[in-house]
């Protein structure tokens, strides 16, 4: 009897619980907003117009310009800090110098620092002696109207 008494009473609470959560969607809905009129589509054919002979928009942003020296100066400067250390003003010629460092050892030799001369011998030298005669010497001449890269 308590079974079917306590059976009677939970679907009575489940019923309850659940006209509850339906009478709760319901006010959500009743309080929503009127749905929108649609706008009627507009003609593709027609481009949109507005009248913007009085009206003035924002200016456009712009950069202040740097003078040549802060430029010269900021070219220096890779951390921005304003101040330009040793090592930064040095760091413009690193890439020249790993240039020159074939063998990547952080030092120059004299092979290494005179390469263009050294490639321009081992050119010449035809055939391989060691040595240039003036056939040879003849074919390291400076094309005329050619500027040397580097007068090493
Ligand atoms: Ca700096
Ligand atoms: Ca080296
Ligand atoms: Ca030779």
């Amino acid at each position: 009897m308590n079974r079917l008494v306590l059976g009677g009473f939970l679907t009575l609470l489940m019923v309850g619980i659940g006209l509850f959560w339906w009478q709760g969607r319901a006010e959500v809905e009743q309080g929503a907003p009127p749905p929108l009129a649609e706008a009627p589509a507009p003609d593709p054919a027609v481009l949109p117009t507005a009248d913007a002979s009085n009206m003035r928009g924002p200016a456009p942003p712009e950069a202040s310009e740097l003078s040549r020296e802060q430029q010269r100066f900021f070219r220096y400067d890779r951390d921005r800090d304003r101040r330009i250390t040793r090592n930064e003003m040095l760091s413009t010629r690193t890439s020249a110098f790993r240039d020159l460092d074939k063998d990547g050892n952080n030092l120059l030799t004299f092979e290494e620092w005179a390469v263009t001369t050294v490639d321009k011998f081992e050119q010449a030298d035809a055939n391989r002696n060691g040595e240039l005669d003036q056939k040879e010497f003849a074919t390291t001449a400076p094309r005329p109207g050619a500027t040397p890269a580097c007068r090493c």
